[in-house]
């Protein structure tokens, strides 16, 4: 039963498909490639990947959860237990957590307490799916961390560094993600630091552009009209809420709450939409385009509370592209029937 493998808010990929998440190529850098063991270590070490393959290869085969809802199940690997090289450098006695950096331009980390890391038995990965690992995919060298977001699992592995205390991660320092990241948890992000009446403050002028305000408590408001657009507003709630005509165009709503919201005429053109929750929504006349889909829902899994699109609803055909198998038949039902009625 794969149902219960599946995390609660977390749908399947098609077959064979990989999204592509966060940054897409490391560091332009000639130089061999190199892992740093430096910080934190008696024995600091660099590893070619060769030093990292006499280690010992294992095979790995895990689940990939994305906080922006989509999973993969069954994903094989290849890899070196992080205890592996853990082991090789010697963890010196005040070590409590391990941060990964990428060889990438924003120098991407993660981290996790070593208690974690064991439990999970991290590893760095070498191949995918029988072949070495891409190169948008983390290749040559990626963190996976089992059971986890898979935020916490780093593309482009260039330092390993041991700290006494914790080092946030780039994603959960600057956008709010939950720093243990368990999807069983359903650990996300962090919960907003405003109260419902900060954000009803903030909302009476209708105007939040260009404004983060990720976690916004707006359920079930009139906010007809809003300006939202540019606004970071990941993960806020605005179930119920009556937006007609409210404008979130290029606005970062990841998992971002819409069901059962009014968006009559609401424009979302270059929204960023991942894991974004449409369901039982009121999309006639909305505009989604140049919008990202990964992980969006429009309905639940078993066809219920389907949100309304009529011939007024304007997607790209390339977005539906991104959706899990099940909202994109949905998507391309209601969008078809739509046209054929005009
Ligand atoms: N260096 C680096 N690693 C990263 C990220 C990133 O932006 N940069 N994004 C993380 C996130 S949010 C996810 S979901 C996965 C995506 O990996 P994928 O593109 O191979 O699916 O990588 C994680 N590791
Ligand atoms: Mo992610």
């Amino acid at each position: 039963m794969t149902q219960a493998r599946l995390p609660l808010g977390q749908q399947l990929v098609a077959a064979g498909k990989w999204p592509l998440v966060g940054e897409r190529a490391p560091r332009r850098d000639d130089s061999p490639w190199l892992v740093h063991v430096v910080a934190g270590v008696l024995r600091p070490r660099s590893f070619t990947l060769e030093e990292l393959r006499t280690l010992g290869i294992r095979q790995y085969r895990t689940d990939i959860h994305c906080v922006t809802r989509w999973s993969r199940l069954d994903a094989e690997f290849s890899g070196v237990p992080l205890s592996a090289v853990l082991d090789a450098c010697g963890a010196a006695p005040a070590s409590r957590f391990v941060s990964f950096v990428a060889r990438s331009d924003r120098r991407h980390s993660t981290s996790l307490p070593l208690g974690v890391a064991a439990a999970l038995d991290v590893f760095l990965a070498l191949t995918a799916d029988g072949e070495p690992l891409r190169e948008v995919h983390g290749g040559p060298v990626r963190i996976v961390v089992p059971d986890r977001y898979f935020y916490k699992s780093l593309k482009w592995l260039e330092r390993i560094e041991l700290w006494p205390d914790d080092r946030l991660g780039y994603w959960e320092r600057t956008a709010g993600y939950h720093n243990e990241a368990d999807p069983w948890r359903e650990q996300r992000y962090l919960a907003s630091g405003l109260t419902g009446q900060q954000s009803r403050a903030i909302l009476a002028l209708r105007d939040i552009a260009g404004q983060d305000l990720r976690g916004l408590a707006a359920g079930g408001l009139d906010l007809r009209g809003l300006q939202a657009q540019r606004a970071l507003l990941r993960d806020a709630d605005f179930q119920a809420a009556a937006l007609e005509s409210a404008c979130f165009d290029n606005a970062n709503l990841s998992n971002a709450h819409f069901a059962f919201a009014d968006l009559t005429g609401a424009s979302f053109r270059g929204a960023d939409l991942e894991g974004a929750d449409f369901s039982g929504a009121n999309l006639r006349g909305a505009t989604l385009l140049d919008v990202s889909l990964l992980g969006t829902t429009f309905c639940d899994p078993s066809g219920q509370r389907p949100a309304t699109l009529d011939a007024s609803t304007r997607v790209s055909p390339g977005a539906l592209e991104m959706l899990t198998p099940r909202q994109q038949a949905f998507l391309e039902e209601a969008l078809r029937l739509s046209r054929s009625e005009r």
